[in-house]
Order: structure tokens, then C-alpha cells, then sequence
């Protein structure tokens, strides 16, 4: 915690006369907690802005069913070792319908999408034949309702001979589009393929990669979810970390996420064993990670493959310089000269591509200090990192290295790396050990939060004990006590970010998550700290300034200040452990005189600390006031932060 050091400041002196003038008057509410803050406009420590951004897994289908608009749900029958090909999702329109999964035909589609369903007739009778797609739990696309079998929406699709096949039929590519006549009621809608056996000379037919997108954010063919994305846009992010956590590690040692499988036209896609117990279709790729962050104007932080298995398993030293070149091929594919690099070409050729894309930041795994540790722990200090750090030192000198744990766990990173630290905390930890975290931190590191959140009550503990089903009121000022605590070092922290992001809530894996979202949209529901991580992160502090106080440490108010891109003054503060309202009076010394203007917001939640919004009942508990204050005497602007409290006072420019 730091000092509070006395100032002997004329103007501070004044302040604090009001300020016992206020106790004194209203002491018999019993505010006892009354602080007096001076912000001065220069010393302190060196800082510059840390980022608040995004981080993305694909954990309960936040991905595919999630963010990625794709609505046919095992739209390419791709399975794995682990999660073998099925027929998932798909049903015969009727009983005269047969399906088929047939694996590794001797006509496949793809060498990437080996498998294809078969629809054939049951009975040597003609009529309609079909397959139906649940979609991931309903779609929000009027096609058919599944409930009262209605149609909205319909296209007839010629089919047609494929000359160039040389045998048999072979695969022809459908494109339509698909205007809904009509608007469904509710998202419990299906998607069918129709067609008369009549027209068969065998009676059957093969489907593979069956495909329907919605219209998507800024239309990108392939693209995100619109309502998705438009809510992670009101956090005012700045960075992506990016492809996720677990998923880059993979489940075993040859099943990691293979940038170079995730990138070009989906029939070239295997997907892959995802981390959290289904397949993935990488539909949602390298490509549409780059842009995410370009249609957000988003920092990618580029999470490279660091040779870690989630089962524990590690490369090698005499191997390791495989999986370094491996994520040298993937910053040039990102950024590499169309003209004379060769995955710059690549870039260029399959995805038309030419102009490449910055990365600044290259993170080298995720959470080695986890999965086989102490060895894979061991050899990633050893030499895992160290070649990553070198290789990457010499190629692209100005990127950002981050090793993937943090000096909290036990590394001893070498500058100029950053770590990579992620808290999962109860909120009381936040306040206790997170708020003075960074300010114990030794200067000279550098650390991205690469992921954060409060998952446990406090006293709760163990991933299988009483993890929270979502983000609570509480938790989520614990999360803002924390973050103020980051912000006060910005010299030391990159930026923060909230995981995990989304959670489709028909696969309900990992409870806390900063939203929740199904195939209706109106069930996206924004949690109680995505309210608290949206304040701060739209409150940009482009330099940290000190900030003494007249009486009092830290708690239960805590706070940062310091100044905005505009040269606006910036306080941000989040009360916690009280039953009583601060008052609070701040002065911005060289910023603000007497008659200027502040906004100040204030969040605040339910009575009791542990209410959530709820996806189903559809109540925000989280309420939030604007108002604007005038300051007085001094430049002094008075206010009071009622218990349990976020806010952001910003003066205007
Ligand atoms: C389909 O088959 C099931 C069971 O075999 C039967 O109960 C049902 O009536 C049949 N439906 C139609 C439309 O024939
Ligand atoms: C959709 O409706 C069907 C039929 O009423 C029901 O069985 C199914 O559970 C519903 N699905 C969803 C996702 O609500
Ligand atoms: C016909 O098949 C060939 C070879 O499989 C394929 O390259 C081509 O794209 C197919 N044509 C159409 C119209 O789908
Ligand atoms: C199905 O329809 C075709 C074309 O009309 C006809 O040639 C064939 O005999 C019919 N098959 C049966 C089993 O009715
Ligand atoms: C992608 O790269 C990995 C690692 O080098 C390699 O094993 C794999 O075969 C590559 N995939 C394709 C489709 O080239
Ligand atoms: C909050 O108050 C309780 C009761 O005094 C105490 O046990 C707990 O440690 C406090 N938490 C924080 C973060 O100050
Ligand atoms: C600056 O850094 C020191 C030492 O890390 C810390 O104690 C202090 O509270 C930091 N923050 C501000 C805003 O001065
Ligand atoms: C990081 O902080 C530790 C103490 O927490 C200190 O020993 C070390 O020298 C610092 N690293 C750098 C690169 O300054
Ligand atoms: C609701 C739901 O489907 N939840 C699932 C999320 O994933 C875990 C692990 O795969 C399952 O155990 C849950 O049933």
C-alpha cells in the first residue's frame, strides 16, 4: 500500500478545514470513512495508459455458437481422435429419411473435411426426403420453427451434374441466399434440406459443409455475430489476446492449435480437439481473429504455440527450435511482405490479403507454469522461453515479448519480457492481496493481466467447490478494487482483461463469464462486471498522477487519478467493506478551478452483494447514475460514494 504522504500545500490545508466542516456536520450519519484528496500534476511515478481489452477461448461454445456466426451446428461432420465424427444436431426430416455418416469416403470433399452425410430413402417409395440442423441450440434466423414445424424462410436449389468429376457425381457447391418470407417468434427455429426422391437414380444424395451465415458484423463474409460484437464494442477494448488459453496448448502434444489449419477457405479446415470437451471447426480462424481486432480497432496480443500440452507433455530441448520456427511462420503469415516473404505470399494468395498487419505484442504459451509442472514448468525457464525470447529478438526486435506466467508464479522474467499474470480470485483476495499486488511488484518488471475475474465467494475455494454460476455485484468490486490497484502502476501493466469472455448458455461449462449469450439474442446478457470493466475501461488514464490524502489509507476507498488524453482529470474509485457512504472531496491542482465541471458516474448493485444478472429473468441489477458536479472553492469537487460502489469522476476538457 502506499504512503500517504502529508502535504503542506496551502490550498490542502483549506481543503481539509471543509472537509472537518463536513464530518462535523453530517457525523451523525455516521460517515466515518470522510477522505480529502489532493491530485497533483506531476511527480509520481512514470506511467503510461494500460489497456482494457479482450481475450477469447473457445470454451462452451463461445466460439462456434458463440461469436462465430456460423448457425448450422457440425456443419462438416469433423471429429477426432478424442470427439469422433457424429452426426450430432442433424436428424432425418421424416421417417422416410435415412442418414448416414460416411467417414473417409473414397471421394472426399476435402483432405481437410473427410466426411459427409449420406441421405437416402428408406423405402423403396418416392416423396420428400431430408436432414434437419438443431443449430446450436435453436437459430435466430426465420427458417423453420421447430416447435410448430412453420416455415419462414425457403430457397429451391437446381442441383447440377459436376462435368470435371470423374466419376460418379461429384461435389458440386451450392451458394444461395436465404430471405425469411417472415419473422419467427422465438430463436427455437431449424434449418432443413429437402429434396425428391423422385429425381434420384439411386435415391440418395451426399452433403458436406453445410453452411449459413446471418448477416455479420460489418459484413464480413465468414464473420462474427452482430449483437456480440456490438457489446464488446461498449467496452471500449484495446487489445485481443488471442487464439484463446487452453486451446493453443490442445489436449496432447500433436493435437496444439495449428494456426496454419485455421486459415483459408473452410473445406481446407480439419478443426480440431477443442480444450473443453467438443470439437472445434476453426471456422473462426487466425484470419477472423486479425479481423476482430481490425473491425474493433483492437491491439492483437498473438498468443504463440510454446510446446506444452495440457496433459503436461513439453518438446524437447533438441526439438524446441521446431515450434519456435513454427511461430516465426506464423508472424510472418501475420505480417510478412506480400512480395518477398513466403507466408506473406501465402497471406496474399489464399486470402487476398496483400497489406500485412502490425502485431506489437507476441505472447510465448499459455499458463506454462500449469499443466506438468514442476518439469514443463522447469523447462520452459530453462529453455522453452528463452528460445522463443531470442529467436524473436532477433527477427522482430520491436515486439513486445510476454512470457505466459507472471513474477507471481514464481518466474524471474527477463526484461525487456513482460509476464503474463492471472488472477481467479475471491473478492476479498482482490482487495487484500490484489489491490497492493502491483504496487509490491518490482519496478522494472512488466506484466499483462492476461486474464482476471473473482469466481469464488469469499471463503469459497476449489475449481470443484462453490464456484460462482455468474458474476456477482460483489465480485465484480472486487475486480474494480483490483484494477485501480493495477492502473496506479501503469508504468508496470500493459493492460487487463476479463476471462472468460462468452459463454453459450446451453453448454454450461465454467461458470463466470463476462457475458452470456444464446441463439436469441435477446438472451445476451452483459454481467454485473462487464458494467464495472465497461466504466473503466471508457475512462482512459493517459498519464497516472500522485494523489495524497489528508487522512486515512486505502480502504474502504480506493483510488487512482491521473490525467486524459485531452488533459481532462480522471478519478477513479471503487468502495468496498463498509455499510456506510464516503464522502469524498478531490482537487485537481493545475487542471481545475473553481466552476469547473466534472461527470461523475456511479455504479452500484442490489442490497445484497450476491445478486447476478440472470440471462432468464432479465434484470440488470447493476444501476448507474451520471451527474454532473460543479467544483468549489479551491477546485474542490464533493461528493459521496455510497458502499459498494464504482465511479468514475471525469472533469471536462
Ligand atoms: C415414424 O415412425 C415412428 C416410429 O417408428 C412412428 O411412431 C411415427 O408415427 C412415424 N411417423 C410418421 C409420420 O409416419
Ligand atoms: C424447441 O422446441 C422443441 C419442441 O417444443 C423442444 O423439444 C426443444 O427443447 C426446444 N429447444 C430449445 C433450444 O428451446
Ligand atoms: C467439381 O469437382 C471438382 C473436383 O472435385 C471441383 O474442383 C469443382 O469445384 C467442382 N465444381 C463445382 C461447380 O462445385
Ligand atoms: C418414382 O418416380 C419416378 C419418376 O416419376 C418413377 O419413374 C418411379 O417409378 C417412381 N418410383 C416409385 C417406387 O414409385
Ligand atoms: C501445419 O503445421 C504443422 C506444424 O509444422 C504441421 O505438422 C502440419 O502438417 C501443418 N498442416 C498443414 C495442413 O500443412
Ligand atoms: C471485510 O471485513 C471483514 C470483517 O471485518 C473482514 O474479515 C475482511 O477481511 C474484510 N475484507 C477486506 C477486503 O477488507
Ligand atoms: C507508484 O509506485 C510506487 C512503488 O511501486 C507505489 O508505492 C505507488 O503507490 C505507485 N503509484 C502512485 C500513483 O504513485
Ligand atoms: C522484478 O521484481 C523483482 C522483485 O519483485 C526484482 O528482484 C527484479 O529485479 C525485477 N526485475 C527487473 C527486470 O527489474
Ligand atoms: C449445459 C451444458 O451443456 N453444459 C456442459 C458444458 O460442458 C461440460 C463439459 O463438457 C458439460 O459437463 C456440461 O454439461
Amino acid at each position: 500500500m502506499a504512503p500517504i504522504s502529508q502535504s503542506l500545500n496551502p490550498l490542502s490545508l483549506l481543503l481539509s478545514l471543509s472537509l472537518l466542516l463536513l464530518t462535523t456536520t453530517t457525523s451523525h450519519h455516521g460517515l466515518a470513512h470522510a477522505i480529502s484528496l489532493t491530485v497533483y500534476p506531476t511527480g509520481g511515478n512514470a506511467s503510461s495508459p494500460i489497456m482494457y481489452g479482450l481475450m477469447h477461448e473457445d470454451i462452451n461454445n463461445s466460439g462456434d455458437g458463440g461469436i462465430y456466426a456460423e448457425l448450422i451446428r457440425n456443419r462438416a461432420f469433423q471429429g477426432s481422435d478424442r470427439f469422433p465424427a457424429s452426426l450430432e444436431a442433424w436428424s432425418p426430416l421424416n421417417n422416410h429419411s435415412v442418414l448416414t455418416l460416411k467417414k473417409s469416403t473414397p471421394q472426399p470433399l476435402s483432405a481437410a473435411l473427410p466426411n459427409s452425410v449420406n441421405v437416402a430413402r428408406s423405402q423403396k417409395k418416392n416423396g420428400t426426403l431430408g436432414l434437419v440442423n438443431a443449430g446450436y441450440w435453436g437459430m435466430d434466423a426465420s427458417l423453420q420453427s421447430a416447435i410448430t414445424g412453420e416455415v419462414f424462410g425457403s430457397v429451391e436449389v437446381p442441383s447440377r451434374l459436376n462435368a470435371t468429376a470423374t466419376s460418379g457425381g461429384g461435389w458440386v457447391q451450392h451458394e444461395f441466399v436465404l430471405v425469411p418470407g417472415k419473422k419467427a417468434a422465438n430463436s427455437n427455429n431449424t434449418f432443413a434440406i429437402t429434396f425428391d426422391a423422385a429425381d434420384l437414380k439411386d435415391g440418395s444424395l451426399d452433403f458436406n459443409l453445410i453452411s449459413l451465415f446471418p448477416p455479420t458484423y460489418k459484413n464480413r463474409p465468414n464473420g462474427l455475430r452482430v449483437d456480440i460484437m456490438e457489446a464488446l464494442a461498449e467496452l471500449n477494448p484495446k487489445f485481443l489476446r488471442l487464439p484463446g488459453g487452453n486451446m493453443l496448448e490442445g489436449n496432447t502434444i500433436s493435437t496444439y492449435w495449428k494456426w496454419n489449419e485455421t486459415i483459408g477457405p473452410l473445406k481446407d479446415r480439419p478443426g480440431m480437439a477443442g480444450t473443453w470437451n467438443y470439437q472445434l471447426t476453426t471456422g473462426l480462424g487466425l484470419v477472423e481473429y486479425m479481423h476482430w481486432c481490425d473491425d474493433l480497432n483492437l491491439e492483437p496480443i498473438v498468443a504463440v504455440y510454446s510446446g506444452l500440452a495440457l496433459d503436461g507433455a513439453y518438446t524437447p530441448a533438441s526439438q524446441i527450435h521446431t515450434d519456435v520456427q513454427f511461430a516465426l511462420d506464423e508472424l510472418e503469415f501475420l505480417t510478412g511482405d506480400a512480395a518477398t516473404t513466403k507466408w506473406g505470399a501465402v497471406r496474399a494468395q489464399i486470402l487476398g490479403h496483400t497489406a500485412p498487419w502490425k502485431v506489437k505484442y507476441v505472447e510465448i504459451g499459455n499458463e506454462d507454469w500449469l499443466a506438468g509442472r514442476p518439469t514443463a514448468y522447469d523447462a520452459y525457464k530453462q529453455y522453452r522461453f528463452g528460445a522463443f525470447l531470442s529467436a524473436l529478438g532477433e527477427k522482430y526486435p520491436d515486439v513486445q515479448v510476454i512470457a505466459s506466467p507472471s513474477v507471481f508464479d514464481g518466474m524471474v522474467i527477463p526484461a525487456p519480457a513482460a509476464g503474463d499474470y492471472h488472477p481467479y480470485l475471491t473478492p476479498d483476495e482482490f482487495v487484500l492481496q490484489g489491490f497492493g499486488r502491483f504496487d509490491a511488484m518490482g519496478r522494472g518488471n512488466l506484466t499483462l493481466i492476461g486474464e482476471a475475474a473473482s469466481v469464488h465467494p469469499n471463503g469459497g475455494i476449489g475449481w470443484d467447490g462453490n464456484l460462482m454460476a455468474n458474476p456477482w455485484w460483489g465480485g465484480s468490486v472486487g475486480e474494480a478494487v483490483f484494477l485501480i490497484g493495477a492502473e496506479r502502476n501503469g508504468d508496470k501493466v500493459i493492460g487487463a482483461t476479463y476471462a472468460p469472455g462468452l459463454r453459450n448458455l446451453n453448454r454450461w461449462q465454467w461458470g463466470v463469464t463476462l457475458m452470456q449469450h444464446a441463439a436469441d439474442p435477446s438472451l445476451t446478457t452483459r454481467s454485473t462486471s462487464f458494467y464495472v470493466w465497461k466504466l473503466l475501461g471508457n475512462h482512459a488514464i493517459a498519464k497516472t498522477l500522485p494523489v495524497t490524502a489528508t487522512s486515512g489509507g486505502f480502504g474502504p476507498l480506493y483510488y487512482v487519478a491521473g490525467k486524459g488524453a485531452k488533459g481532462t482529470g480522471i478519478f477513479k474509485a471503487a468502495v468496498y467493506n463498509t455499510t456506510q457512504p464516503v464522502p469524498v472531496s478531490i482537487r485537481f491542482e493545475g487542471i481545475a478551478k473553481q466552476g469547473a465541471k466534472a461527470t461523475l458516474t456511479v455504479l452500484t448493485g442490489p442490497e445484497n452483494p450476491y445478486g447476478v444478472n440472470d440471462p432468464f429473468t432479465r434484470v440488470n441489477v447493476v444501476e448507474e447514475k451520471a451527474s454532473t458536479l460543479k467544483a468549489g472553492r479551491g477546485g474542490v469537487f464533493e461528493f459521496s460514494l455510497p458502499r459498494l460502489s464504482v465511479a468514475v469522476l471525469e472533469t471536462e476538457a
